[in-house]
């Protein structure tokens, strides 16, 4: 537990706004430790260390390794769960548009049930949904016959597929960013992997004909404005022509066998899967195949875009300057031990987590438990298809009781990995791949 005086740090600010505004001084208000900002090697000093045991109620026997303006993971913990219909254990970061996490611990199924499908929302979802008389408008500039489906129609037109597909939020691990990104501060449970059922959108705009001169596919959803006003669109947004024409990316109906959750876009939806969740679309009800990259909203910077170049935390960045995101960076999670358990120091631990990189696979996922000093490869399954994230499972076992920390990294087939601490600051708080860390007391 934190003495007082840290506990009074932490009820005023809270220690992601204190380590937020400026880590190596929280780091010294907290622990007395005085650290190199440059180089983040600022070892502990004997004091330091000792109140940083004291306030975990534990040593820290790779002390010596611990990174400075780094939060330890057992005061990194999650918020509150609270009760969303349907949801089981999820943590709401707001309830007006609806947006809400998965913890760590709760995604450890290989394929993410809909109870634990995070939630995001960037308007009011539609309400009374009717799916036997729901339609789906195909049309645009680029589409040669505009036609209008039914969901029956969909399934008794084209083949019926089932994927494991991986959602994640461009704003996940938001939350991490320095200074403070505008948005949902999502820590790392805007992401999930589940079943989806439906058919192939490549099949469904084949049929209708897409012109030579197709750009791009936009979708909009039946969800409303936050506002009230029926002219605006909470959000409009969709994939290039090679995107959609891949064969993982569909129209699904169904989730994990079952319909799926009204929060995740009951009755129909589009899957894109290893691009920015918002590229999916939810309450699906047209599609428009465009000769140009699509204008709907939050298409144009500085939404779902990033610098395309690295910029200073903090700098203005003019929407010129920024791209607009497509296949995401490599991730993993350590999805078991849950952060904070306690673990026999003689025993094994088992440790397992997932792992996804956007459009690509995952060649390797190492664990460390000494702070990234040394790092073990732990054993990676193969993705059930392409586009789901994949599983890996290994153990460690610590050398002596005290406070650990399991962090997890994870690099793709191109070889590019996770960094340690978190990646380029944006504007927008996009695209923070850095390492998970669980804490483990082993005692
Ligand atoms: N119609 C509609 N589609 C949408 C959204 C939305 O608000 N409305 N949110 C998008 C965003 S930003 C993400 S990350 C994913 C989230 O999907 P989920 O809520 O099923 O997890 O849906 C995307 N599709
Ligand atoms: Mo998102």
């Amino acid at each position: 537990m934190p003495n007082n005086k840290q506990q009074a740090l932490l009820k005023d600010t809270g220690i992601h706004q204190l380590y937020g505004e400026n880590p190596f001084a929280a780091d010294q208000l907290l622990w007395g430790r005085q650290s190199e900002p440059l180089t983040r090697r600022g070892f502990l000093k004997k004091s330091s260390l000792m109140a940083m045991g004291a306030a975990l109620g534990m040593s820290i026997p790779f002390a010596r390794n611990m990174p400075a303006g780094l939060i330890p993971a057992a005061f990194a913990a999650e918020g509150a769960a609270d009760v969303i219909p349907g949801k089981d254990g999820l943590v709401v970061l707001n309830d007006r548009p609806v947006n809400a996490e998965t913890p760590a611990h709760l995604l450890n199924d290989d394929i993410t049930p809909n109870d634990r499908m995070f939630i995001r929302n960037n308007g009011i979802p539609p309400e009374n949904v009717e799916p036997d008389t729901w339609t789906l408008e195909v049309g645009g500039e680029s589409c040669q016959r505009p036609t209008s489906f039914t969901i029956a129609d969909l399934r008794s037109r084209f083949e019926e597929v089932s994927l494991q597909l991986q959602l994640e939020c461009g704003g996940n691990g938001r939350s991490e960013f320095v200074p403070a990104a505008s948005g949902n501060q999502w820590t790392t449970g805007a992401v999930g992997c589940p079943i989806f059922t439906g058919v192939r959108l490549r099949d469904v705009l084949n049929y209708c004909g897409v012109s030579e001169d197709a750009v791009y596919v936009g979708y909009y959803g039946a969800d409303t404005h936050t506002s009230g006003n029926p002219d605006l669109d909470p959000i409009s947004r969709g994939v290039p022509i090679a995107k959609a024409m891949e064969r993982e990316s569909i129209i699904a109906w169904a989730m994990n066998g079952e319909d799926i959750p009204m929060q995740n876009g009951y009755p129909l939806r589009m899957v894109c899967a290893g691009w920015p969740g918002s590229v999916s679309g939810k309450w699906l009800n047209r599609l428009v195949v465009r000769d140009r990259v699509h204008d709907g909203e939050k298409m144009s910077a500085p939404s779902y875009s990033v610098p395309t170049v690295p910029v200073a935390p903090g700098s203005r960045v003019p929407n010129e300057d920024m791209r607009i995101i497509e296949s995401m960076p490599v991730k993993s999670l350590v999805t078991f031990p849950q952060s904070g358990i306690s673990q026999d120091f003689r025993q094994r631990m088992t440790v397992r987590g997932h792992a996804w990189a956007g459009d690509n696979q995952i060649s390797a996922v190492f664990i460390s438990i000494d702070f990234g000093a040394t790092w073990l490869p732990s054993a990676l399954n193969p993705a059930a298809n392409r586009l789901a994230w994949q599983t890996w499972e290994t153990w460690v076992q610590f050398p002596e009781p005290g406070y650990y920390e399991i962090w997890a990294r994870a690099m793709d087939e191109r070889g590019r990995s996770q960094p340690m601490v978190v990646p380029g600051w944006n504007p927008r708080g996009y695209l923070n791949n850095a390492c998970h860390r669980v804490a483990v007391q082993a005692v």
